[in-house]
């Protein structure tokens, strides 16, 4: 039986890789955060399950992630632990980087040290790419061989632990692999992120609908840059492909994306039509408050690598992805 161990198990794609591994067969170990409040609703589902263990740990403190590594001594370690709000990351610069760069150097250090033999993924991200591309390259992809440009802290830090693990690849012949992996939604995903934000304003509308109220009435959405292009992906497809990278002989880098590109504007007017309401601007107004002080204009993956050499590919579409997290959210308030 072989043993993973998940930093990030309570985030999205935590509790997707989670049942994931535990339907392969694996013993999962995962490490939570001390927090005051519960963090664990994502893993409720599977907490039961005598496969699955929790250990208390933060990726920012070596001495639990060298004692974690060695208790469990895994055959495959996911790092999913960040501080993944890019807008947070602009007031919190040091954290982002202690968490989503320095965690994952204590991994890669006690690695080095006491576990070469452990497989290890590590959850980089399209925003490194930054403004590398730009609007007006439409026709144009981000792949493994593109320029990185970040344009935020968040981004800084996983271009560094990015290139950590390509360097213990390298100088000490880790197995250690980057997902560069593209925007990933879903059911689950946090509620401050903009999909999330949108599909749960979009249930609060159809409630305030269906209950009597008007236009007028209606609640507000406040949203920031509407014209930003995503590459928009379901995390389930994408956890998929996490696992796939670390069954590989040879570790590598691979970007993970569907291959489309779609603006704010587009996920507004999809999650909307949900609803039957044709034109959004009646309920959105632009805030100063969500701009960015530097943003990541365009992003548009290709998954060229990771088709041929893991046979992966995104079976949810972007139509699929608006109307799967409106219908949860939408069923979520009516229940
Ligand atoms: P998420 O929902 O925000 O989950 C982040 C996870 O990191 C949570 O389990 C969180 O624990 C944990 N964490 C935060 N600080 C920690 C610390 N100091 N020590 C230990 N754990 C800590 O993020 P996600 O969407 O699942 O993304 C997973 C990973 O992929 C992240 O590294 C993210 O940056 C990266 N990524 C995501 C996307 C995307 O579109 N979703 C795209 C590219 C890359 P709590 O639950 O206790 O907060
Ligand atoms: O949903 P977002 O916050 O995601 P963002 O910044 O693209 O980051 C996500 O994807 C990355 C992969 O590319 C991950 F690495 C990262 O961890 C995270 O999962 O914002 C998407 C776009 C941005 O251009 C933002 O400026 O939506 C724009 N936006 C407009 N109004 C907003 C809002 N974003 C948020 N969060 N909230 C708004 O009100």
């Amino acid at each position: 039986m072989k043993k993973a161990l998940l930093f990030g198990i309570t985030g999205q794609d935590g509790s997707y890789l989670a049942e994931l591994l535990l339907d392969e067969g694996y013993k999962v170990v995962g490490v939570t955060r001390r927090v005051s409040t519960g963090n664990t609703s994502r893993i409720s589902h599977i907490m039961d399950d005598p496969s699955l263990g929790l250990v208390e740990g933060d990726i920012t403190d070596y001495s639990s992630v060298l004692r974690i590594i060695e208790q469990t001594n895994p055959d495959e370690i996911y790092n999913l632990a960040a501080m993944s709000h890019v807008g947070t990351s602009f007031n919190q610069p040091i954290l982002s980087i202690d968490v989503t760069c320095t965690g994952c150097l204590n991994i890669l250090e006690v690695l080095r040290e006491h576990s070469p033999h452990t497989r290890f993924y590590q959850a980089s991200s399209s925003e490194m790419f930054g403004d590398a591309i730009t609007e007006r390259d439409d026709d144009k992809f981000q792949d493994e061989n593109t320029l990185f440009n970040p344009q935020s802290p968040y981004a800084i830090a996983k271009l560094a632990a990015h290139h950590a693990t390509r360097l213990y690849r390298q100088s000490y012949g880790l197995h250690a692999s980057c997902g560069i992996l593209f925007n990933h939604e879903s059911e689950r995903r946090g509620g401050r992120f903009v999909t999330k934000k949108i599909t749960k304003y979009i249930a609060r509308l159809n409630q305030h609908f269906l209950s009597g109220g008007d236009v007028e009435s209606a609640p507000k959405l406040h949203l920031g840059n509407l014209d930003a292009k995503r590459d928009w992906g379901h995390a389930e497809d994408y956890v998929r492909a996490m696992w796939l990278i670390l069954q590989q002989d040879e570790p590598s880098d691979y970007v993970i994306a569907t291959g489309e590109t779609h603006s704010v504007r587009d996920f507004l007017v999809a999650a909307f039509d949900q609803i039957g309401v044709q034109d959004y601007t009646d309920f959105v107004v632009q805030d100063p408050r969500f701009m960015r002080p530097s943003e990541v204009p365009y992003l548009k993956g290709n998954a060229s690598k990771a088709d041929v050499m893991l046979g992966w590919k995104p079976k949810v579409s972007f139509g699929e992805l608006v109307s799967r997290m409106v219908n949860y959210d939408v069923s979520e308030l009516q229940n």
